[in-house]
């Protein structure tokens, strides 16, 4: 039994809530509302970070959330969301690191602007620009998802799963979306999984 700690309105949390559901993994949700994290020893115990989500299988304890999508899949989904073959694993795996080091912070600057401020106190000029940039960015996903139904090829991997993640928020927030048909295409496949629904397609707050 896999026990997941962290709140369900953590984009990190869903990750790993989406792969053990997509997979059928017996696992235990433990919520951790916003901001506990960092103030109950035993969780900091666990992750010094005192962010979520965490993981613990069996005594192992790990944490960063694409860390932990890694792992499950790797236990649970080899040939399915962890694929066996060595390139297609580093083609979905590419699209994990992506998702962290280029759409994370052009994802947090809009959620944060559209979500989390108020009108009044909105950055518009730093909001804009990091649409205009998520825009650029969807247009390299759009140009690969022309030639395959999902980030590493047919079938989906551990690839779409933070970048699936990213793409609920930016059809969910209201921002001016370029037109991108493979993209919207995809995003479209993986609304239609129950796992994704469920863990993923709900309230941003
Ligand atoms: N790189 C870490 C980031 C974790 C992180 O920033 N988590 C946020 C939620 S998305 C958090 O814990 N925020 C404080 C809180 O929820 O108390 C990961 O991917 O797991």
């Amino acid at each position: 039994m896999i026990k997941v700690w962290g709140r369900m309105t953590s984009t990190n949390v869903q990750k790993v809530m989406w792969c053990v559901d997509e997979l059928g993994v017996a696992h235990e949700h433990i919520d951790i509302p916003h901001g506990r994290a960092k103030q109950e020893p035993a969780y900091l115990a666990m992750n010094p970070n005192g962010l979520v989500p965490t993981i613990e299988d069996d005594g192992f304890v790990l944490w960063e959330s694409n860390a932990c999508v890694r792992y499950i899949a790797a236990k649970f989904g080899a040939g399915t969301l962890w694929p066996t073959d060595l390139r297609m694993r580093a083609d979905a795996e590419r699209w994990m690191d992506w998702q962290l080091t280029t759409l994370s912070a052009p994802g947090w600057t809009i959620f944060l602007g559209l979500v989390l401020t108020k009108p009044e106190q909105r950055d518009m000029a730093a909001i804009g620009a990091a649409t205009k940039r998520f825009n650029e960015l969807w247009s390299i996903v759009d140009k690969v998802l022309a030639t395959r139904n999902f980030i590493a090829g047919d079938q989906l991997t551990v690839g779409d799963i933070p970048m699936g993640i990213a793409a609920y928020r930016w059809f969910t927030i209201q921002v001016e979306r370029e037109r991108h048909p493979h993209f919207e295409a995809w995003y479209g496949r993986l609304t239609e999984r129950p796992a994704f629904k469920k863990n993923v397609m709900t309230p941003l707050l």
